[in-house]
């Protein structure tokens, strides 16, 4: 196989860089500023793209890859690939799914936790020496919060099963209802919004999602209520996100992840109702690791006319 030319699209994971280029013919797209000059002398060379979060494979790349054969994906959003043109091509795509679910659940509660108990805050106090001036303020109690949540895949309901065990009350908006779930409908994020205190994104960024968190959302959740966001910047219309937080028309928001990565609004900077952290989801050592595994696997198997691990496309 190391005859195989494999383009990584940015720099994710120096495990993973380093086992593919143990296995294939690596070609980090950074190290040729040229992208042009690039494509004209490797094109034929590339018969897999491995992209993740930032950068995947889009129309123009792949119509550029004639050879190409196999879009993986070191990320389970699929938002960066053309999964249509991929299809048209008959271009196999996989993504990361089940082994980041646990950690980005996790994230969103410690999220949540951060939020209302002001954890970063309270740290702060402590490291500054104000504790000795006085005791800190007193915070809001997550125990009991009513959740609702935008998308219930694995992500979404690792997060409800985890905001169970702190007796929050559970809702959700997904385009059809789930029939195996006994956690409370609603139709329109509107309405989930205007029925929850805390509001968690965590559905696939599509031209339908993007920005599904807008004004009309904003205003329902209103100014005691906490928007956690651990799916895609996008996802939020940070033109009305930022002004609401600084009017205090929305009470709070915990943010991995931004519509402009690495830029994050810098309005946000001084507001202590928001934790911003830096799209970290699912990065842990130990997921990370078992995403890139999953990355070499579904390569190998497309290359050994196996099955593939985690199949899209
Ligand atoms: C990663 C992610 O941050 O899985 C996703 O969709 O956003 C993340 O797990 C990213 O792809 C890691 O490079």
């Amino acid at each position: 196989m190391e005859s195989i030319g494999v383009l990584m699209a940015c720099p994710m994971n120096t495990y993973l860089e380093r086992e593919l280029e143990k296995r294939f013919t690596l070609f980090k797209f950074w190290d040729f500023p040229d992208k042009a000059l690039f494509l004209d002398t490797h094109r034929n060379t590339i018969r897999a793209v491995v992209g993740n979060a930032t950068a995947g494979a889009d129309g123009e790349l792949i119509e550029n890859l004639p050879n190409l054969e196999i879009v993986s994906s070191f990320s389970v959003g699929l938002d960066k690939i053309d999964l249509a043109k991929c299809r048209e091509k008959g271009i196999r795509v996989t993504n990361t799914p089940d082994v980041l679910t646990e950690d980005v659940a996790d994230l969103a509660i410690g999220l949540i936790l951060a939020v209302l108990r002001r954890l970063c805050e309270s740290d702060r106090y402590v490291r500054s020496g104000k504790w000795k001036k006085g005791d800190y303020k007193l915070t809001t109690k997550f125990t009991g919060k009513s959740i609702g949540i935008i998308g219930l895949g694995r992500i979404g309901l690792a997060i409800a099963k985890r905001a169970e065990a702190f007796s929050c009350p559970i809702s959700y908006y997904t385009r059809t209802k789930k029939s195996d779930v006994n956690y409370t409908y609603y139709p329109s994020v509107v309405e989930l919004a205007s029925n929850c205190q805390i509001l968690i994104v965590a559905c696939p960024l599509t031209e339908q999602t993007r920005h599904i968190i807008n004004r009309e959302v904003i205003d329902a959740l209103g100014p005691k209520g906490v928007l956690i966001n651990i799916g895609r910047g996008p996802h939020v219309d940070e033109h009305e996100l930022v002004p609401a937080l600084v009017e205090g028309r929305l009470g709070g928001a915990g943010l991995d992840v931004y519509e402009n990565e690495p830029e994050v609004p810098e309005e946000l900077f001084g507001l202590e109702n928001v934790v911003l952290t830096p799209h970290v989801g699912s990065g842990t050592v130990e997921t990370r690791t078992a995403m890139a595994d999953l990355v070499l696997g579904n390569l190998e198997a497309q290359f050994l006319s196996k099955p593939l691990l985690t199949p899209v496309v």
